[in-house]
């Protein structure tokens, strides 16, 4: 596995190479990014949504980048924003100003990853709470170790789900289950989030690492920009009525039927070989 220290490190130059908040290397044509901030079962501050964003930043930019494994150091995945980070007391007048922060941070994050031209997984390794539960869930394929879990932690601090997790709740597991989950703020162990459909997969602690990248290698030999857009017409698909999903259909597959990889694909087929596909 190599290191690029892509430009994530860069973002804070007050910090050692060696220490960066979010840890960047390369599988093949895989990325893995890692929450680096264990002893705060690695919430989020100012200064770790800034790496992370240049780490996507990077995703997005490098043509070479087919798969993107997102995961945590230590013993938890992600526990949301640090509520001691003084960046959550944005406000002018003193007071938090949680808005101006969600504006900030979580609303791009958010974005950054529905935008990826490249299929996302998130490696969720312990507990992911609040926006860390929400951050894990939008990306495309959740996989997560059995003594994980998921904890809409909001609730409990007088707060509503964000990081998407007003859109994606509802849309995961239903009204009555995200409601559930969202008003009692209970744990929600790995298992039973399968059970439910909130994730893809919950795989034995020791497997998680390794049924990842697994996947996340198959992945990136598939049509990339095909898996993307799959992604793109199924999130606007909620948006739109019956007629209206068909006619995005027909306009994606129009793009996706002008690209080298659905020659390839079909070339490949009638060849009876393995297609290679580059387009992303
Ligand atoms: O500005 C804004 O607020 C806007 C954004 C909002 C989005 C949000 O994400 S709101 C939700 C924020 N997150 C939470 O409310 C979760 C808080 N954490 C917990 O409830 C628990 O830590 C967990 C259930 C996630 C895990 O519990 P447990 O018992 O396994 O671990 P712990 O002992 O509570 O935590 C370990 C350490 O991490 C501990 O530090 P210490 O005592 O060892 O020095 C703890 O303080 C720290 N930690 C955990 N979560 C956070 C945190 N520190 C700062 N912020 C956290 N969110």
């Amino acid at each position: 596995m190599t290191d690029p220290r892509a430009s994530a490190a860069q973002s804070a130059p007050d910090r050692p190479l060696s220490e960066p908040l979010v840890r960047v290397a390369d599988d093949g044509a895989v990325r893995i990014l890692t929450l680096n901030r264990p002893a705060q079962l690695n919430s989020f501050t100012a200064a770790m949504h800034g790496e992370l964003r240049a780490a996507l930043d990077s995703v997005a930019a490098d043509g070479g980048v087919r798969a993107l494994v997102i995961t945590g150091a230590g013993r938890g995945f992600c526990a949301g924003q640090d509520l001691a980070d003084p960046d959550m007391n944005a406000g002018a007048d003193g007071a938090p100003d949680v808005g101006a922060v969600i504006e900030r941070q979580y609303r791009p994050l958010a974005n950054c990853i529905a935008d990826l031209p490249v299929p996302v997984i998130a490696a969720v390794n312990g507990v992911a709470a609040g926006a860390g539960a929400n951050f894990a869930l939008g990306c495309d394929l959740v996989i997560a170790a059995r003594s994980a879990s998921f904890i809409q932690a909001f609730s409990r601090i007088g707060l509503i789900p964000d990081c998407g997790g007003s859109w994606l709740l509802p849309r995961l597991v239903g009204r009555a289950r995200a409601l559930g989950l969202a008003m009692t703020g209970d744990k929600l162990p790995a298992e039973q989030a399968e059970r439910m459909g909130l994730i893809w997969q919950c795989v034995d602690d020791a497997l998680l690492m390794d049924s990842a990248l697994s996947l996340a290698r198959r992945l990136a030999a598939m049509p990339t920009r095909a898996l993307a857009q799959t992604r793109r017409a199924f999130d606007a698909a909620s948006r739109l009525d019956y007629d209206g999903a068909l006619a995005l259909e027909a306009r994606l597959q129009g793009e996706l039927g002008r690209q080298a990889d659905f020659a390839e694909g079909v070339a490949a087929f009638l060849a009876k070989r393995a297609p290679s596909f580059r387009d992303r």
